[in-house]
């Protein structure tokens, strides 16, 4: 069974809302900041970084949030998240989540700046607009 590491309020959201998406069979294992877990020695072993999110899969443990996506993806097919047999199409896909997590996400120009949420705004638009 897939056991995700995650803290509320971040990033890690994504990836549970696509375990639930794609109907996963998994096991959500919270990961405490407020006693700074990701930073002890116990975490550690799972993920080095010290982040969440990170998916525990039988084959080992899968760390940066779109690795994690693609790989629910592209192993609950009947789930549609991502699409197959289109290059150009899964391109895109790959593009908008690394614009996300380089980007969105990443201080001092992610999300929190006032400048750069109008920016994405109308990035994500035209993204979604494309498909
Ligand atoms: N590039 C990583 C970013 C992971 C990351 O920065 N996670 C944050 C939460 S959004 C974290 O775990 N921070 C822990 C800390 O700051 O101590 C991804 O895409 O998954």
């Amino acid at each position: 069974m897939l056991k995700l590491f995650y803290a509320p309020g971040t990033c890690s959201l994504a990836s549970h809302i696509a375990l639930e998406e794609a109907g996963a069979d998994y096991e959500a294992r919270r990961v405490d900041f407020s006693t700074a877990e990701q930073t002890k020695p116990d975490y550690l072993a799972v993920n080095p970084k010290g982040r969440v999110p990170a998916l525990l899969t039988d084959r080992g443990v899968i760390t940066e949030t779109p690795a994690i996506l693609t790989y629910i993806a592209e192993t609950h097919p009947a789930s549609n998240l991502a699409p197959r047999g289109d290059a150009f199409a899964f391109a895109q896909l790959q593009s908008f989540m690394n614009y996300l997590c380089s980007m969105v996400i990443s201080p001092p120009r992610g999300i929190a700046s006032r400048a750069f949420r109008a920016r994405f705004t109308s990035a994500a638009s035209s993204w979604v607009g494309s498909t």
